[in-house]
């Protein structure tokens, strides 16, 4: 089938500038050609506009709840659509508050999708946990039915119910949990492998019981959430909030190999590219071509190759 191209210029789930630039550095880094090297359509629909509200007052210590709202309804009914007409979608970030909406309107489609987060954080916050205020923070926690009782009614979200049971859910790279975090993972039984997980059981391992206890029952829709912060700061340093001790490039390549081998990934994210932020040109292209690399691998580029037919060799 086919890939759709979505790109979400919008920072407003943290307080650092320029994530919203992510999508012109992906694609400048030649997504789309890259892509085309595959052996199936790609249509680029361009970025979504996300208006400006003007009055959008904090609400608790939680800044720009409207706006981070609203831009998730726009960007859910995208998504929804896309799926909805057979692509496997792929969502430029713009920082990970943007799952919210993608995650959503991928459910609406996919109503028994199962996730995989990829990342240095949890982002699991509640307003009441969330040492930041930062709703990037926080994404997961809007998707949770568990956690339906320990968040308020924050402005911009009344569009959304939280759809997702804390068994579809699979963190990998984890290395900087907050405490309210932390409890909640445990108290909730969630699946996740820290990088110190990573470093004792090995990544294919990693991979197996990840893809296990999310299919095992029965063969489902996945959604992939990759903040580009869950590699090593030394391969994605253009990134609002680097943890030192990240994934590997073999490690991240694996992920996506082992995603892309099940077939049944249906839309990702890619989320956390700030150009603004590398300490140089060759620091914010090395950060986008590895977001290039990340999505080529899971929508099927393979490091032992490939080919269509044996006569096509000359
Ligand atoms: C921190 C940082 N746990 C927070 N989270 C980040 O603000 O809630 N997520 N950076 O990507
Ligand atoms: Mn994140
Ligand atoms: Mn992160
Ligand atoms: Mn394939």
């Amino acid at each position: 089938h086919s890939v759709a191209i979505l790109g979400a210029p919008f920072s407003k789930g943290q307080k650092r500038r320029g994530v919203e630039h992510g999508p012109k550095a992906i694609r400048d880094a030649g997504l789309v050609e890259r892509l085309s090297n595959l052996d199936y359509p790609v249509h680029d629909f361009g970025d979504l506009n996300f208006p400006h509200l003007d009055k959008d007052e904090h609400f608790m210590h939680v800044p720009f709840p409207r706006s981070v709202g609203h831009a998730n309804q726009l960007l859910s009914s995208a998504v929804n659509s896309a799926v909805g007409a057979g692509h496997t979608c792929v969502m430029l970030g713009g920082d990970h508050s943007l799952a919210i909406g993608s995650v959503e309107g991928h459910s609406r489609q996919c109503p028994d999708l199962g996730l995989i987060w990829v990342d240095a954080h949890a982002d699991i916050n509640t307003p009441l946990t969330s040492p930041s205020g930062n709703l990037h923070g926080q994404s997961v926690a809007f998707l949770l039915k568990e956690l339906q009782d320990k968040m308020p009614n924050i402005p911009g979200f009344s569009w959304m119910k939280p759809f997702l049971s804390s068994r579809d859910l699979v963190y990998i790279g984890l290395r900087d949990v907050d405490p309210g975090e932390h409890y909640i993972l445990k108290n909730l039984g969630i699946q996740y492998f820290t990088m110190r997980d990573i470093d004792r059981m090995g990544i294919q391992r990693v991979m197996e019981v990840t893809l296990d206890h999310l299919l095992a029952r029965k063969q489902r829709p996945l959604h992939l959430s990759f903040d580009i912060d869950a590699f090593d700061p030394s391969l994605a340093p253009a990134t609002g909030t680097p943890v030192n001790g990240g994934l590997t490039y073999r490690e991240g390549i694996y992920i996506t190999e082992e995603i892309h081998n099940t077939g049944l990934l249906s839309a990702m994210d890619l989320v956390e590219v700030n150009p603004v932020l590398g300490a140089s040109r060759e620091a914010v292209e090395a950060t986008a071509a590895l977001a290039v690399d990340v999505i080529a691998s899971s929508l099927g580029q393979s490091r032992e190759g490939a080919h269509v037919a044996y006569h096509e060799i000359p």
